[in-house]
């Protein structure tokens, strides 16, 4: 693999022009830039250039303290895909947490496909899923999203999620320890990333990735491990839209009385809620959707 930096290394010092000033002013080169290098005797490169971005997936940051700033947090640059991961063991599954991840990818306007693991681990005694995962499982195909169950420890699903991941740049998004690392082992086999168990009392995870890294996957595609975080707050996306990102919601906006104004709160005539009151709209991800509107600053 080619590595290369953004200082010299070996080889000629870089020429003082536009592009090295414009390169120094720009704080983050995340994964998935596309990037003009210039290649050095030796092997090494040098980041010479970095192309405009076709899209960015990131998140709000997590706040230092309290009522503190927080910024944007750029996790990867250009990408096709997200792969929302998640446990259905321990940490145990978060489906709001979910419902974020999704509205990040249509707010991008990108593909999201949700890849339930650890279902080696989700047995409700009868070597069945829960009920209740079923039931979840079946709001999310209805809506139109792609939903696999898979095992890193079993192999389960690890067929289909490969060649789901053809020929398009993915982004593994989860909390720690729902097992992203552990997927791309199962997938690649000789990678061997570190994976860390996850704590048995609070069942979290121990944070063991940290930064984003691409692996070549399936037939020309790359998918891309990300460091997993506890929470996920949306970025550059305006509250009065999130209803948008709920794609079962899009056909009733506009048709409340209140029309685009509405808040699908407790206005009269609110479409949408009549939507979920006549059970075409999951009332979990109306919840959910309010849920995070209400949060308002996306966290
Ligand atoms: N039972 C079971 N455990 C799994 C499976 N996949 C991963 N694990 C375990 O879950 C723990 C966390 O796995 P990781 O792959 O490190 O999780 P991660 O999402 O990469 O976590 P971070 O890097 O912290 O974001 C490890 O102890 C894994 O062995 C699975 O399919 N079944
Ligand atoms: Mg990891
Ligand atoms: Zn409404």
């Amino acid at each position: 693999m080619l590595r290369c930096s953004l200082k010299p290394t070996a080889g000629p010092a870089p020429k003082k022009g536009k592009n090295n000033r414009e390169l120094a002013a720009r704080p983050n080169i995340v994964v998935g830039e596309r990037v003009g290098l210039t290649l050095h005797s030796g092997g090494s490169a040098q980041i010479c250039e970095v192309f405009e971005r076709t899209n960015r997936l990131a998140r709000r940051a997590a706040q230092p303290m309290p009522r503190a700033y927080a910024g944007e947090q750029v996790i990867a640059a250009n990408i096709d895909r997200i792969v929302a991961v998640m446990s259905l063991g321990q940490p145990a599954p978060r489906w709001n947490l979910l419902d974020r991840y999704l509205a990040s990818a249509e707010s991008l306007e990108i593909e999201a496909l949700v890849c339930l693991t650890k279902a080696d681990a989700a047995q409700s005694g009868h070597g069945e899923l829960e009920e209740s995962t079923l039931d979840e499982i079946e709001t999310y195909r209805r809506v139109g999203y792609r939903v696999l169950v898979t095992s890193a420890y079993t192999g389960e699903g690890m067929p289909e999620l490969r060649q789901m991941l053809d020929g398009k740049i993915s982004v593994l998004l989860g909390k720690s320890g729902a097992g992203k690392s552990s997927l791309l082992n199962a997938l690649l086999p000789g990678l061997n990333l570190r994976v860390g168990a996850v704590n048995q009392a609070t069942g979290k995870g121990r944070h063991t990735t940290s930064g984003a890294e691409m692996y070549p996957c399936g037939s020309d595609g790359w998918l891309v491990d990300t460091a997993g975080t506890r929470e996920f707050g949306l970025w550059d996306v305006d509250s009065e839209d999130l209803a948008w990102f709920f794609p079962e919601m899009r056909p009733w906006l506009g048709q409340c009385r209140f029309g685009l104004g509405c808040r699908h709160d407790e206005e009269p005539g609110c479409a949408v809620r009549q939507a979920v009151m006549s059970g075409q709209i999951s009332p979990r991800r109306y919840f959910s959707m309010m849920k995070l509107k209400e949060e308002g600053y996306f966290e």
